[in-house]
C-alpha cells in the first residue's frame, strides 16, 4: 500500500476538523502561501478530499428530470429538506447556511471529494445545494449568489414586490463588492503582505463603505434593520461581511473600523443578526466552530 493511500485513510478516521487540518498540513510548500484563487489551483483541489465517516460514499442527489411545471411547484414548497455540497469551512457558504439555519429548514451537508463529483456539478464548481421536496422531487441549486436569493424569496427575506427587492438587491450587491475587495486584497493577500492590505482595506475601502451603509440605514431610522422591522437578506449580507473582516483580521493587524463608536447603525445591524435566536443557537454548535477552524486554517490566518 502507498505511503499516500496510507495517510488518505489514517486522515479519514479523524475528526472532520482535524481532517482538514491535517489536508492543511499535507499541502507541498510551493503552493504556500496562497495568494492564488482556489479555483485556479488544481492541485489543491484534487488534494482536497474529506468525508464525514470513513464509509462516505460520494455519490450525489440526482435531480428530478421533470417539465417546468413540476419544477415550479416543488420550488414553492416551503417544507423542502436540503442537502448542501462544500468545503467545510465558511466562505462561499456561509450564507446559505445561515439562510437555511433561518429558515429552520432540515438540512445537512454531504460529504465532498471533488475529484469523483466535479464533472456532475452544473458549473464544475461548489457549494451546490440539492432541496428535496415533499413529493420528492429533487431539485439542484448552483452559484451561490443565485442559491442565496433563491432561499432568501422563499423565505421571506427579499422583499414583497420588485421594488423593495430592488432595495434590499442594492444592498446585498453593495457589500458583496466590498466583500469581494476584502477577499482579493486581504484574504489571498501573499502571507507577508497581508497586514499591510488589511490596513489598507481598512483605511481606504471600508469608510467609504461605511459612510454609505450608516446613510442608508439612517433612512430606516437607525434601528438596526436596513428596511422595516425585521431581518432580510441585506441585514444577514452586511452583517456576515462585517462578521468576517472582524474575525479574519490578520495577527498583528490593527482593528477594523467596525465598532458601536465608529460605525454604530451597521454595528446595531451585527448585533442585530447575531442576536437572532437562530443565529446564536447556530454560532454555539461544533459545526459551526468547525467551519470557523476550517476558514482560518485555509486561508492561514
Ligand atoms: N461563482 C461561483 C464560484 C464558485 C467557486 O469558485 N467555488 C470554488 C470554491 S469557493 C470551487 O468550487 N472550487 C473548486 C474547483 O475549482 O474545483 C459561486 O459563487 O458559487
Amino acid at each position: 500500500m502507498s505511503a499516500t493511500l496510507l495517510a488518505s485513510i489514517s486522515r479519514l478516521s479523524l475528526p472532520l476538523h482535524q481532517q482538514h487540518q491535517l489536508f492543511l498540513k499535507q499541502l507541498p510548500t510551493r503552493l504556500q502561501p496562497l495568494s492564488r484563487p482556489l479555483f485556479l489551483n488544481p492541485t489543491i483541489i484534487a488534494r482536497h478530499k474529506h468525508s464525514m465517516t470513513p464509509n462516505d460514499n460520494f455519490a450525489l442527489p440526482v435531480p428530478t428530470k421533470a417539465d417546468a411545471k413540476v419544477l415550479a411547484e416543488a420550488s414553492r414548497s416551503t417544507n423542502s429538506t436540503y442537502q448542501f455540497l462544500y468545503f467545510p469551512m465558511h466562505g462561499r457558504g456561509e450564507l446559505t447556511r445561515t439562510l437555511l439555519v433561518f429558515s429552520g429548514a432540515k438540512w445537512e451537508e454531504l460529504p465532498l471529494d471533488l475529484s469523483v463529483q466535479k464533472q456532475q456539478l452544473p458549473f464544475k464548481l461548489i457549494p451546490i445545494l440539492y432541496e428535496t421536496a415533499p413529493d420528492g422531487t429533487i431539485l439542484e441549486l448552483a452559484e451561490s449568489h443565485a442559491i442565496e436569493r433563491y432561499l432568501a424569496t422563499k423565505y421571506g427575506l427579499y422583499g414583497s414586490d420588485p421594488y423593495s427587492t430592488h432595495k434590499i438587491d442594492q444592498i446585498y450587491t453593495s457589500t458583496d463588492f466590498a466583500n469581494q475587495l476584502f477577499w482579493q486584497r486581504v484574504r489571498w493577500a501573499p502571507l507577508d503582505q497581508r497586514i499591510e492590505e488589511a490596513h489598507k482595506f481598512y483605511d481606504e475601502i471600508l469608510p467609504p463603505y461605511i459612510a454609505n451603509h450608516e446613510a442608508q440605514l439612517e433612512k430606516n431610522g437607525g434601528n438596526g434593520y436596513y428596511f422595516g422591522e425585521s431581518i432580510t437578506l441585506a441585514d444577514l449580507k452586511s452583517a456576515h461581511f462585517i462578521d468576517r473582516v472582524l474575525f479574519m483580521r490578520p495577527k498583528g493587524a490593527k482593528e477594523p473600523p467596525f465598532s458601536n463608536e465608529k460605525s454604530p447603525n451597521l454595528w446595531k445591524v451585527l448585533q442585530r443578526v447575531n442576536g437572532h435566536p437562530a443565529m446564536t443557537a447556530w454560532k454555539k454548535t461544533q459545526r459551526y466552530r468547525d467551519l470557523d477552524a476550517g476558514s482560518l486554517n485555509f486561508f492561514q490566518f
